[in-house]
């Protein structure tokens, strides 16, 4: 038997646009992310927060994890430029010292997004420069700082010789944290800080530089502690305890971040506030990144939502915490 050959070419192409189609249906989106490391139970439940997600929609996800040191994020964002990946993410360390490895994405036309934390990179200008990434997924640090210094200074009539634990030098919630909490010390003269030091955002250090706050003469004037994360304040905590200062009573405490352990710490009275920052980024990363790949245009900023929560409101909270 034989068949017409323009019927046998037809045929042909409708086999290989049908091959061709599955392929680009078959083909994973692949993501490089690179994390900072697991200092605090807000970057664990941020870590979750992505896998989770990447997982739930199908997509292959590099995880890289830098341990805490930004060379190691530079080499992780290097090796995903060599695998060539469809979108590169990160939550960069610090601000600063990521304007080449940037430079070297958008040459190889990887987009990049942002989580977390935001970079400064400026051009040969001396402006700020964002071309070097698609969007920037984050909380508002500043905005964060402000609500903790407006917790205390409704909670103290805008009086307190306040002690201050600074998370990661150079980093953006450093920064903006402090920025946001002294915008309202200047609207207070009642309120000054008497020691400000990083804490490296972790328990381990929060607990050590407490207990050297505690240590000094003029240890006894502190009636406030800000702390830039949760993990920092309960740290303080237990410096506090083992120094016989009472927790939440001597000494008012407020930080950021929302995690179980502080509502926690609160519904037991040894905490004030936590200012919510929330780590959930994976499904607004992954609706990002499928965008990307439709071609779609993203704002620059996408912001994350969150709230304020006092000792009050912990034993209702509590429940309902996702991490
Ligand atoms: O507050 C801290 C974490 O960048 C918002 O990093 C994040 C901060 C968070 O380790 O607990």
């Amino acid at each position: 038997m034989k068949f017409p050959r323009n019927k046998i070419l037809m045929c042909l192409a409708a086999t290989m646009v049908c091959a061709l189609t599955t392929m680009a249906a078959d083909k994973k989106i692949v993501v490089g992310f690179s994390q900072i490391g697991a200092e605090s139970g807000w970057r664990t439940a941020n870590t979750e927060s992505i896998k989770a997600e990447a997982a739930k929609r199908g997509i292959e996800l590099k995880f890289s994890d830098a341990q805490g040191k930004q060379e190691n994020q530079i080499k992780a964002l290097r090796s995903f430029i060599a695998q060539d990946v469809d979108v590169i993410a990160f939550s960069p360390i610090i601000a600063t010292g990521f304007g080449p490895v940037l430079g070297e994405i958008k040459k190889a036309k990887i987009p990049v997004v942002l989580t977390d934390r935001a970079v400064l990179v400026t051009n040969a200008n001396g402006q700020l420069d964002d071309s070097l990434y698609v969007t920037f997924i984050g909380s508002d640090f500043i905005e964060e700082g402000r609500r903790a210094g407006e917790w205390l200074a409704k909670a103290t009539g805008g009086k307190a010789v306040i002690a201050e634990l600074v998370g990661t030098p150079g980093s953006a919630p450093a920064i903006d944290r402090k920025k946001g909490f002294e915008e309202v010390l200047a609207k207070n003269p009642g309120m000054k800080i008497v020691k400000s030091q990083s804490g490296d955002i972790t328990r381990a250090k929060g607990k050590e530089v407490m207990e050297a706050f505690l240590k000094s003469p003029d240890a006894k004037q502190i009636t406030a502690l800000f702390a830039h994360n949760d993990d920092m304040a309960l740290g303080a905590i237990q410096a506090m305890e083992e120094s016989g200062v009472k927790p939440g009573k001597d000494i008012l405490i407020v930080s950021i971040d929302g995690v179980k352990g502080a509502f926690e710490a609160m519904a037991a009275g040894k905490l004030n506030c936590t200012v919510e920052c929330n780590p959930q980024i994976g499904p607004q990363l992954f609706d990002a990144v499928e965008a990307i790949m439709a071609k779609k245009t993203l704002p620059k900023r996408t912001p994350v939502q969150e709230g304020v929560f006092e000792q009050s409101q912990a034993a209702a909270e509590l429940p309902n915490r996702k991490y």
